[in-house]
């Protein structure tokens, strides 16, 4: 299975590492636009020194809660980063909402437009049908500020996958090609502990559209409702995700920890071979 991403043609026969890197000033010490930009990307150098395929830029958090970033700042923190890491020949998702994100990044280079609202803003899918980027459909219940007061669900997978059909039905009518399409459930996005690890159990379901499926557990909240461990140590539940989501086919899985994971892979293609 390939995945036409821009310029780039990715092949995911194997299942590969998106590294996250957070272009936000709440994700570090705030200490200007310079460090911020300077420590996204050393930040992408090193992941991608660890193993990642992809690297997904985010200049918005999408956190329970977060608030908002105005298009200015969301340009302004997104768009230096990208433009080094393009030059430097990186296949880079932007993890974005916004339209006018959307073509300036894809304008830069950008190889991914990784959208938690599955393009449903005005002009999305045309922004990114109107050139050959690949697209991230998730779903999500909700808004991030209150998505997860009530998460509720008949059939949360049914839901889901019928939501992502749709969607990337929507798509492919305005002329982006199957062979740019992933899909990703949205995990914690809407949904409790239950939901979440409902739709790991079944990601099948999801693979079995024929489309890469994006899994994205690193760090969230029902790892922590598990184990009991704070965010900054949720390594060890990230990684029985991640193996997981592999083992049920999952293509890209979204991390913030990838030389471990890299090696939780390696180890499953080991035992795969
Ligand atoms: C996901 C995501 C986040 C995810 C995709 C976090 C931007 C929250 N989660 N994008 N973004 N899938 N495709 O904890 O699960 O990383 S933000």
């Amino acid at each position: 299975m390939k995945l036409v991403c821009g310029n780039h043609l990715l092949d995911l026969g194997e299942p590969v590492v998106m590294g996250i890197v957070n272009v936000t000033p709440d994700s570090f010490s705030d200490g200007g636009k310079f460090l911020l930009r300077d420590h996204a990307v050393a930040r992408a150098r090193q992941m991608i020194e660890e193993g990642a395929a992809i690297i997904d830029i985010g200049g918005e958090s999408t956190r329970p809660g977060a608030i908002a970033a105005t298009l200015e700042q969301e340009l302004e923190r997104v768009l230096p980063v990208l433009e080094i890491l393009v030059g430097e020949g990186v296949l880079v998702s932007v993890d974005t909402q916004k339209t006018e994100v959307m073509r300036q990044a894809i304008n830069l280079g950008a190889a991914m437009i990784n959208d938690v609202n599955a393009l449903q803003a005005e002009g999305a899918i045309p922004a990114c049908a109107a050139s050959n980027v690949a697209v991230c459909l998730m779903h999500k219940q909700g808004t991030p500020a209150t998505m997860q007061h009530a998460p509720r669900y008949e059939s949360v997978v049914a839901e889901v996958r019928e939501f992502l059909i749709s969607r990337a039905r929507a798509c492919e009518v305005a002329g982006i090609a199957r062979e740019r399409i992933v899909i990703d459930p949205g995990f914690g996005f809407g949904k409790t502990g239950e939901h979440n690890f409902s739709l790991l159990r079944d990601l099948r379901e999801f693979v079995a559209l024929g489309l890469p499926v994006l899994a994205g557990f690193s760090r969230k909240s029902s790892l922590g409702q598990v184990t009991g461990r704070a965010v900054e140590d949720r390594l060890a539940g990230s990684l029985a995700t991640a193996l997981i989501a592999a083992q049920n086919g999952a293509k890209i899985i979204r991390v913030h920890d990838v030389k471990e994971t890299v090696d939780v892979l390696k180890i499953w293609r080991a035992v795969n071979a």
